[in-house]
This record gives structure tokens, sequence and C-alpha cells, in this order.
């Protein structure tokens, strides 16, 4: 049977990214001027920024925001790993709804709708994700645990209200890949070049999936990167950038990210509905390369 507990995904020890000079060249990377202007030129308005932080463990982020089409943008202020999970509360429950179901062991309630949101970015780097958003009452959440509780048990959890909207929301951005997430692997329409790419991720399978996207060390290969987040010991063979968040069957979403040549993992932490192993254990794990 599944869990509450079953919804966390990435379990991550104390991760120490930033310390590596690679970082800051991230950092100055962390541009979304090209995928706003993409947005531009496929619809008449743009999506609405949302910008949000998450730190040790805590997340800044407004109240209330209109409803549409939304790019939340994730700054990681660390020091631990965070991510910026989205959950929509359906039928009228609250965050204290949430809370209470949280806090006791059992299947996790049909109210609670997983719609992704960004991924974990290593300490001072920011990810992103594009969504369409109801009005409704929402929840943001970090469901990474640090070898203790899960984040949100530390405060990583913030209500999030969606109102109307005036005027039309904007048409959803132009991707240069579809990522499909299939039960248990990921399907990319065509190679992801080098440059400032906007990809679809639509989760095309019968269970929840995410997708973690990791920049790998120069001549480090996932299989690398799996071994070191066992212990974490020594300096990763990898760097954490993004993705999209858990994500239900049927759901799409968006993020841009600079993609600079060389290779990249693509994991997905979530437990199996079926046997609650891990997805990568199931196959949910590649490596492209970025030419
Ligand atoms: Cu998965």
């Amino acid at each position: 049977m599944a869990s509450v507990t079953a919804l966390v995904g990435l379990v991550a020890a104390s991760v120490t990214f930033a310390t590596t000079s690679v970082t800051n060249t991230f950092v100055a990377h962390a541009s979304h001027a090209t995928f706003t202007k993409a947005i531009g030129l496929a619809s008449t308005a743009k999506a609405r920024v949302v910008r949000v932080t998450g730190e040790d463990f805590r997340f800044d982020a407004p109240d209330i925001v209109p409803a549409g089409l939304t790019e939340f943008r994730f700054l990681n202020k660390g020091p631990a790993l965070h991510h910026l999970a989205i959950l929509k509360l359906a039928g009228g429950k609250t965050v204290e709804d949430l809370r209470a179901a949280l806090a006791n062991p059992g299947p996790p309630p049909a109210w609670v709708k997983e719609l992704g949101g960004p991924n974990a970015p290593a300490p001072g780097l920011e990810s992103n994700a594009t969504l369409m958003l109801e009005p409704g009452n929402y929840v943001l959440i970090c469901f990474v645990d640090i070898g203790g509780p899960p984040h949100f048990a530390k405060g990583m959890l913030r209500p999030l209200r969606l109102v109307p909207a005036k005027g039309a929301s904007a048409a959803r951005p132009r991707a240069d890949v579809t990522m499909k997430l299939v039960d248990y692997d990921y399907e990319l329409s065509s190679p992801i070049r080098a440059g400032t790419r906007t990809i679809r991720v639509q989760n095309v399978g019968k269970q929840h999936h995410e997708v973690e996207l990791v920049q790998l060390a120069p001549n480090a290969t996932v299989a690398d990167f799996m071994k070191w987040m066992e212990k974490m010991e020594g300096p990763p063979p990898g760097k954490p950038l993004g993705g999209v968040a858990g994500m239900e069957p049927g759901m799409s979403e968006y993020f841009t990210t600079d993609f600079t040549p060389g290779n990249y993992a693509l994991i997905c932490f979530l437990p199996d509905t079926n046997d609650g192993k891990p997805h990568f254990v199931h196959g949910m794990i590649q490596e492209i390369t970025v030419k």
C-alpha cells in the first residue's frame, strides 16, 4: 500500500555543492531571457513569474497569486538540497488538512494532487517550471530527506492560494524537446542541443514520475553519481540543475535550462506504487549527451 510518505522523492544527505567552483559558472548562466522571449512569440501574454526561495528550512513565496500559466523560479539558498514541489489540494482541503494527513501513515489522500514544480537545483542555483494553474488551494513543499525528517516536517511547507485572474492566460510555451515520462523510462522527441532549451515534460505513465536533471562532471557516469549519493563523501561527480518534481499521470509542464555540451543524467527517485522501490531501480535513470 502506498503511504503518504511514499510521496517523498529525492533522498539526500547533507550536500555541499555550493563549495565547488563550477557552481559560479552556472549562477552566471542562470538567465531566462531567451525563455520569456520564446513565450512572447508564442502568445500575446507571458507566463506569470512567481519567485520562490528555499533555504534550511523555509520557503519565501507570495501567499496569493492569480491563476493561469505560471512560471515558478526557485532559488535554492541552501545549504541543503531543496526542491519546490507543488501540490494541489482538491475538495476545499487546506494546508492544515495536509499537515494532518502527512503526520499519519497510510495511503495518500485522493485530494492531494502532485503537480510537479521546479526540481532540486544545487545550493546557489535556480531552477524553474512552467505550468497551468486553476484557482484553488495549493501547497509548496520540499520532500527532500537529509537522513532525518523530510524537509516539509522542518518547515518547508507553505500554502499558496490561486485566485481567478483578470484577462486571458498566456498560451503554453513552445518547447524545443518533449520528454515523455513512461513506466519506467524517459523518451526524448529529439536530442537536446547545447543552448537555452525549453523541455516539455509529459507524464504518459500510469504512475507519478519526476525528472531530476543532473549535470555530470567530465568523465563521470550516472553510475558514479548514484554511487556517490549513497554516502555523499568527496567531491560530487555531478551537479543537480533542476527538472520537474513529481507529476500525476496525464500532466505536462515545462522547464528551461542552459545546456552546455556534456553528459547529463535524468533520474526519478519517486517510490513505486506497487513495490515502494525508487523508480531508478526500475530503470528510470538515463544518461544523455548534449552536443
Ligand atoms: Cu518515476
